[in-house]
């Protein structure tokens, strides 16, 4: 039987939810396809978030991971392309830890690529009238150590892992009336379509494809 895992994050910097797994949430209700779907709710903490994503690999044993988080400010769905190994935090995690020009596995590699099909994730994303790019960076905070945790820990297996961030949701905006400047949002039934999508697509999808995805900066 494949496993699939697909994980989202707690709220962090003072929201009350998190987009990410609002949606993770939803593809876990909705959920139809014959793998086995399992879902986990990450803390935004640099170590524990470590620690709760290798026992879940180790428990789970998955074919396929998926880990999400949110992306304030970007209007796309974006499957990120490399991993780095450096933690350097501008705001402190939920535990207080700000790490500065850390690595996150001490001796790892600088970077891991993802290993899902990313081209062929976001053009199935565009053909389903999702905006989606690929994103070249993960930025350094508990995303990017999640995702290079995960790629560090699947590496030499058979497993396929990445990290898709999301953007700010219509419901998760709404909480925060009177900020300043608006955030592009996506409704969180449509991030739980594309990672359900993106899901799909990664299962299906043996060899990625070739199509520009690159980025001048
Ligand atoms: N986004 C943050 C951490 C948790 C989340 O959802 C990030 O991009 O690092």
């Amino acid at each position: 039987m494949t496993v699939v895992l697909l994980t989202g994050f707690d709220p962090f910097a003072g929201a009350d939810s998190n987009p990410s797994w609002d949606a993770v949430r939803l593809v876990r209700d909705g959920w139809l396809h014959p793998e086995t779907l399992e879902v986990a709710r990450l803390p935004v903490e640099f170590e524990r978030a470590g620690i709760e994503l290798d026992a879940l690999l180790d428990r789970l044993r998955p074919d396929l991971v998926i880990a999400t988080g949110l992306a304030e400010g970007r209007s796309d769905i974006t499957p990120e392309r490399v991993a780095i190994n450096l933690a350097d935090a501008r705001i402190p995690d939920n535990a207080g830890a700000s790490p500065i020009d850390a690595p996150v596995v001490p001796g790892g590699p600088a970077a891991y690529f993802s290993s899902l099909p990313v081209k062929a994730a976001v053009a199935a994303l565009h053909a389903a009238g999702v905006p989606a790019a690929v994103s070249q960076t993960a930025g350094t905070f508990v995303c990017n150590a999640v995702f290079y945790r995960l790629q560090h820990a699947l590496a030499g297996s058979a497993a396929r892992g990445g990290f898709v961030h999301v953007p700010a949701s219509l419901e998760s905006a709404r909480a925060a009336p009177g900020d300043s400047a608006p955030v592009p949002t996506i409704a969180s039934d449509v991030v739980a379509r594309a990672l359900d999508i993106l899901i799909r697509t990664c299962l299906d999808t043996d060899t990625d494809l070739v199509l520009s995805g690159g980025a001048e900066h």
